[in-house]
């Protein structure tokens, strides 16, 4: 099936072309950009929430809880879970199958796991181009998991409108350390597991930690929620409309979709020059002939890397010159 043929069932609901679509964008393939060229235009009616924070945390029952609250308002649901980990995340992405096993059976809701293609920076573009895809699909909600760790997963949350920080009670020396970085791309902040003690010293330390953070208009707000149990999740829902209200008004929602619009293209961008930049680093075998050099203690790292970066763009002008 051809990028018109597959685009056109994607935007007519078909859950075949769509899972053909997510498989093709994916993999990187021309269907998969020429699908994302051609369906861009049709994305920007669903709300794009990221749900990010540390393995464990409960994201994915979150995200069960939050998916079911949506149906209750009658909103269809898109998820894509991005799994960064290795192999051993299979038996997590099973988990969370069986978790969710009410929400398979929905045709109301559309799931989709992702395994990392290695930490080459493919995975901000892949989620933002199948969050797209579900969009023009015409989902009301698609939610992104993420395990919110590095550089990549603060790119990934770019991919999102609204991010969702999920922390817990007794996480005090991980909100302590938690990137400022972080902080600043999470509109929502939610101490999850509520039900356990120390949830309200964790709200503390979250507001502390956002008083010094470099905020905009938006104020985020801080919850305490039970995934477990959906206890409060009906508020995180508010809050998340909330949030796209404000994205789409008049008054912020400029500045803020510009500053997103931003955030993606430097995302996308980074990710694309790390990985370009080491496949061709490692084609013409600058690479390994310094890998050999530094392990011999003959050159330093630093100017190791400056003379890949040198042999790279060497490449890349004879390429553009030859074109
Ligand atoms: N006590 C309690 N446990 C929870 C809650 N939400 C999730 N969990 C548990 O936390 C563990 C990790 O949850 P999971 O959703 O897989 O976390 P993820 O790795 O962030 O996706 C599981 O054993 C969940 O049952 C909650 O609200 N309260
Ligand atoms: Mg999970």
């Amino acid at each position: 099936m051809g990028a018109a043929e597959l685009a056109e069932g994607v935007r007519a609901g078909n859950r075949r072309a769509l899972a053909r679509a997510i498989s093709h964008v994916e993999a990187d393939s021309a269907i998969g950009r020429e699908l994302q060229r051609r369906l861009y235009r049709y994305t920007g009616n669903a709300q794009i929430v990221g749900i990010t924070g540390s393995a464990g945390a409960g994201k994915s029952t979150l995200v069960g809880a939050l998916a079911r609250e949506q149906r209750r308002r009658e909103r269809t649901v898109g998820i894509v879970a991005v799994d960064p980990s290795s192999p051993f995340s299979h038996g997590a992405i099973l988990g969370d199958r069986i978790r969710m096993q009410d929400l398979t059976a929905d045709g109301g809701v559309f799931m989709r796991s992702m395994a990392s293609r290695g930490n080459l920076g493919g995975l901000s573009e892949t989620a933002t181009g199948v969050a797209d895809l579900m969009d023009a699909a015409g989902f009301d909600v698609v939610m992104i998991e993420t395990v919110g760790a590095g550089q990549d997963e603060v790119e990934i949350a770019t991919a999102a409108q609204t991010t969702v920080l999920v922390t817990n009670p007794g996480g005090g020396d991980e909100i302590q350390s938690m990137k400022a970085g972080l902080m600043e791309v999470a509109q929502i902040l939610v101490v999850n597991k509520a039900d356990l003690a120390g949830a309200d010293t964790a709200m503390t330390q979250l507001k502390a930690l956002l008083a010094i953070a470099d905020l905009g208009a938006w104020r985020p707000p801080i919850l305490k929620v039970v995934a477990k149990t959906g206890d409060s999740v009906g508020t995180l829902v508010d809050h998340i409309d909330e949030h796209h209200a404000f994205m789409r008004s008049n008054e912020h929602g400029d500045r803020e979709r510009r500053d997103l619009a931003r955030k993606q293209i430097v995302a996308l961008t980074r990710a694309a020059l790390h990985r370009e930049a080491l496949v061709t680093a490692n084609q013409s075998g600058a690479l390994a002939a310094l890998v050999d050099e530094v392990a011999g203690r003959r050159r330093d790292p630093r100017s190791a890397a400056g003379v890949l970066l040198e042999a790279v763009r060497r490449e890349w002008g004879a390429e553009i010159a030859s074109r």
